[in-house]
């Protein structure tokens, strides 16, 4: 069951002795692209999130988007009440040429009018989406059909252009691709949306008119459920992020250094790409950034705002109190069992604190937090992943895989086949794991 989790790790670790990036990415570039044909733009892959297909009527590519309730399930215990399109929330991404005629036709069953806005897309006024500037409101149960040519290519989204719609989740990638893909050439294409959330402890409705968040997604997921980004060692990377929400997102990569390629208007010259390995996606922006995956390992791919990378534990915690007295070990420990038990997950046991801890003003911050849900959470993207791995994996957090190719190959051929290998039961690693902390 672990050896090739074994194999994994001993081969990463193996690759980075090797040390210098350079020499690893000669090694592997031969190896890096899976694609027939290099000035193909390829296809986006945004994890935990459809593809919108469509239909071709007299050389016009027709989408059909249907805006509607959708129960999220963003959490292995938490499943929302949003709105979204076709059973998404976000919506399903929509990807399509430069040059495309094409004919989105939204369906309204929500309970309120609509209507859809194409962000940043120079299309004709008639198109916009405004509600009573462009537009009738879309009545519920009735339609309209959007068409127009595109010219541009980027990243780019669809959403309501009503605000409390847009904080029910209202919005969707929408791709524009290139005619030739842009040099140098990715190898791997990824599109995430960020969003926020207010929903109090016990409830699956946001509130919109809060300020305060409590759940912030990558695609609709809070990590760890959200689906690790798996990329072989040396390929070339694009993410594409897109912010719809009330905060900016400083989104932060382990490992790697990374330019900015594109902003919501699409590609940028070459002579802004600076060297980074934040990069804020403000709000209603767009950002594409790219990199060699030169260095191997399980890399953290995060908002860096301190409460962005959190999620809320007050939903495990249900009716009872959080009590802030319970900082003796054994009784904080107690209480977090009680609450690992309530839904299956295993309270690691557990990052060590000092003998004197409770002497200390502030104590415990993090400490008896973690939570590992590794079972809960089990995918082919995660096979592979140390034990506990998910323990410190929340809130608008991913990972970004970077697997020596025959590592890779294994791990795409577990998705294929939707083969899902048995949890691991050692701990390794262990960052968090000094002398003391068993497990
Ligand atoms: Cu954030």
């Amino acid at each position: 069951m672990s050896s090739r989790r074994t194999f994994i790790q001993s081969a990463i670790g193996a690759a980075t002795v090797l040390g210098c990036p350079s020499r690893l990415l000669g090694m592997n570039r031969k190896r890096a692209s899976d694609r027939p044909n290099s000035s193909t733009p390829l296809k986006v892959i945004s994890p935990d999130l459809q593809a919108l297909s469509f239909t071709i009527d007299n050389g016009v590519k027709v989408f059909q988007l249907t805006a509607e309730p959708v129960k999220r399930k963003i959490a292995p215990w938490k499943t929302i009440d949003c709105w979204g399109f076709n059973g998404s929330c976000p919506g399903p991404t929509i990807q399509v040429n430069q040059g495309d005629r094409v004919r989105l036709i939204l369906e309204n069953r929500l309970p309120e009018s609509t209507a859809i806005h194409w962000h940043g897309l120079e299309i004709p006024y008639a198109m916009d989406g405004m509600p009573y500037l462009s537009q009738k409101p879309i009545a519920p149960g009735s339609r309209f059909a959007y068409e127009f040519t595109v010219h541009q290519n980027g990243t780019f989204f669809y959403h309501s252009h009503s605000p409390m719609q847009q904080m029910m989740g209202m919005v969707g990638l929408f791709i524009l691709h290139p005619q030739q893909a842009h040099t140098p050439a990715v190898d791997h294409d990824f599109g995430v949306v960020l969003q926020e959330w207010a929903v109090l402890p016990n409830n699956t409705v946001p509130n919109t008119a809060s300020m305060e968040w409590n759940w912030l997604t990558f695609n609709g997921a809070v990590s760890p459920m959200t689906t690790p980004l798996i990329v072989r060692l040396g390929s070339r990377v694009r993410i594409r992020f897109v912010n719809i929400g009330m905060d900016h997102h400083p989104i932060h990569l382990h490992g790697h250094t990374f330019v900015v390629t594109g902003t919501e208007a699409g590609r940028q010259p070459e002579t802004m790409w600076g060297p980074m390995n934040t990069v804020l996606v403000g709000v209603a922006q767009a950002r594409d950034i790219e990199f060699v995956a030169n260095n191997p390992g399980e890399w953290m791919l995060h908002c860096h705002m301190p409460h962005h990378n959190m999620n809320a534990m007050s939903d495990l915690l249900g009716d009872r109190m959080m009590m802030t007295a319970d900082t003796e070990d054994d009784r904080a420990l107690r209480q977090m069992q009680t609450l690992a038990d309530d839904v299956g997950f295993e309270h690691v046991h557990h990052a060590p604190i000092a003998a004197g801890a409770n002497q200390v003003p502030g104590f415990p911050q993090d400490a008896f937090m973690d939570m590992g849900m590794d079972e809960a959470v089990a995918k082919p993207q995660n096979n592979g992943l140390p034990r506990n791995w998910s323990a410190m994996m929340m809130g608008m957090m991913s990972l970004v895989r970077v697997l020596p190719p025959d590592l890779y190959d294994d791990v795409m051929r577990d998705i294929r086949n939707g083969y899902i290998s048995p949890a691991s039961s050692a701990t390794d690693h262990s960052n968090h794991h000094n002398e003391g902390g068993g497990e």
